[in-house]
């Protein structure tokens, strides 16, 4: 007798929210790995990322989303058009707002969240509110937290999680996987983990660096780009090598001589956080060189943004 297929809850998700209430963050937890670089800083995500999470009987596919806000400049506004197209190609929406309290334990829902829901009503796609950091958050603060946000839509559910610890995220993957189809095969093979390619994945270890111990507008005036990735004397395992070259590019002499540093130091700092990051993702050691190079106003011109993979 032949074995009914078996079925499963297999879909796309899109995590969506403002900058910085840790949507990458929580898509690396569940993921188990770092596709999606993270800083304190709003819009370090510039593009949609997919990554996959396969458990018995459930497969979710995620695309991790730019932030959703009042975009200023071709760079930002594209970022929040990505985010915004991305709604519409999926089977369901997460969208994540930050457990936080103001004064006297005060939530107050911000015309940025408003607008996101708005969005999210629009797509007309179901929706999970998740409440990010409940890790920061005392557990008495989340009831209002709850309470403000719960009647702004007709969420499928309501649920608090942290990203950092882990805490609930197992909940919020339930609750995700009863709000996607049941199907008959999955997406993706259950091998694929992301649409990232190492070589991407490179370029942005090392951004993620410069989002991180870089100032005031560098940050944002910065652009990585592989420029090689040799992996023929990769095959061995921990004691293999990757070879990786890559330039970041920046919108003035000055700023070229901030990310050097003093000697050199800066860049070296970079450099070093950045190999160290990818010798944990490629597994084996990484030999990185790094150039900074200045392509003036590279961030208000798609064509150079699309030569640059972002
Ligand atoms: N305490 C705490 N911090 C978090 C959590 N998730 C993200 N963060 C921090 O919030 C900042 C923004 O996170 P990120 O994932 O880049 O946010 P995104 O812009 O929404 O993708 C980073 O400094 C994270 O370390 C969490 O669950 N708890
Ligand atoms: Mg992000």
């Amino acid at each position: 007798m032949k074995n009914a297929p078996q079925r499963l809850r297999a879909g796309f998700v899109a995590i969506v929210g403002r900058p910085n209430v840790g949507k990458s963050t929580l898509l690396n937890r569940v993921l188990g790995e770092k596709i999606a670089i993270v800083s304190p800083r709003p819009q370090t995500t510039r593009t949609r990322i997919l990554g996959i999470h396969n458990a018995p009987g459930v497969q979710l596919a995620f695309f991790d989303t730019p932030g959703l806000h009042r975009a200023q400049g071709a760079l930002n506004r594209r970022m929040v058009e990505v985010a915004l197209a991305t709604l519409s190609e999926v089977d369901a929406v997460l969208l994540l707002v930050e457990a936080g309290t103001g004064p006297e334990g005060r939530v107050e829902v911000g015309e940025a969240t408003r607008w996101a829901v708005e969005e999210v009503a629009r797509s007309g796609k179901p929706a999970i509110l998740g409440i990010s950091k409940m890790d920061r958050a005392p557990r008495e603060s989340l009831l209002p937290v709850i309470a403000a946000y719960k009647d702004l839509h007709d969420w499928i559910a309501v649920v608090p999680f942290s990203g950092l610890t882990g805490e609930n995220v197992d909940d919020l993957l339930g609750t995700l996987a009863a709000a996607v189809p049941e199907v008959d095969a999955p997406l993706f093979p259950p091998d694929v983990l992301t649409d990232q390619a190492e070589r991407t994945l490179a370029a942005e270890y090392v951004r993620e660096q410069i989002m991180r111990l870089t100032r005031q507008e560098i940050p944002y005036a910065a652009a990585v780009e592989v420029e090689e990735f040799d992996e023929s004397q990769r095959g061995r395992g921990p004691r293999g090598l990757v070879r990786i070259a890559a330039v970041v590019y920046v919108e003035r002499e000055s700023q070229k001589a901030i990310v050097i540093g003093k000697g050199g130091a800066q860049l070296k700092q970079i450099g070093t956080h950045a190999r160290e990051g990818l010798e944990r993702l490629l597994g084996c050691k990484v030999f990185l060189k790094l150039h900074v190079k200045v392509e003036e106003r590279w961030s208000e011109r798609l064509e150079s943004i699309r030569k640059l993979g972002i």
